[in-house]
């Protein structure tokens, strides 16, 4: 039996960005596809995963661990596989510091306006531009922070950049131009040019939507 099972979405960025972190770190797992559009993360046996009823869970059936949160999981296979958890406990909680930032302003941003622009939710027009606006002003805070950096994190990549670019690589599909932040597309380009690098198209499994 494999290990781990990666309970997700194809379109859902958190999941994205375990899967990316799967992938990097050369980590088999199956891949079980959650109809949100059925509301199977609000059944009880998917309740009992994940008490949010939410994507992503990863279940490591080694350890018998089920763990939700994107930036836990990560933070979880960096220890259990020994790969992207910096080289000491500083660069770890320094890690865990821009993971938490980038659960603020860039998620919301940027995840939201992705989602409005794709259809998923509707918002008030006022909540959209809000959305935008909250979206670019963290990239550009990311940009003018990662300046003279390679990585967010001491010398190589960390749980920090993975989850990071998780979030920023769904700008453009928030309708976000990454044009003006040449410092933060050297970041993702440097991200990118990781082996088992996988894309937010060809990261995971796309399940056919089943019709509402
Ligand atoms: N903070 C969570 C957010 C997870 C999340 O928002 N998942 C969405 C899909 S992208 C979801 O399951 N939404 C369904 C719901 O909230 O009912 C994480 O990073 O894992």
């Amino acid at each position: 039996m494999t290990r781990f099972t990666l309970h997700g979405m194809f379109l859902s960025g958190p999941t994205y960005k375990v899967g990316l972190m799967l992938n990097l770190t050369g980590t088999p797992f199956d891949y079980e596809h959650v109809d949100l559009r059925s509301g199977a993360h609000k059944a009880d046996a998917f309740l009992a995963k994940n008490r949010y009823g939410q994507v992503p869970v990863l279940d490591d059936h080694e350890k018998d661990e089920c763990l939700c949160q994107s930036s836990v999981i990560l933070d979880y296979l960096a220890d259990e596989t020994g790969q992207f958890g910096g080289k000491d406990r500083s660069s770890r909680l320094r890690a865990r510091e821009w993971q938490l930032w980038g659960a603020g302003a860039l998620t919301t941003g940027i995840y939201r306006s992705r989602a409005a622009k794709l259809g998923f939710f509707t918002f008030p027009e006022q909540v959209v531009e809000a959305n935008l606006q909250m979206g670019l002003n963290a990239l550009k805070e990311l940009n003018m922070l990662l300046d003279g950096r390679d990585w967010l994190v001491g010398a190589g990549p960390t749980i920090a950049d993975v989850d990071l670019y998780g979030i920023a690589a769904y700008a453009p599909q928030a309708g976000m131009d990454l044009g003006p932040y040449p410092v933060l597309r050297k970041w993702m380009a440097k991200v990118e040019a990781l082996q088992g690098f996988r894309d937010v198209k060809t990261c995971l499994p796309q399940q056919t939507l089943k019709a509402s």
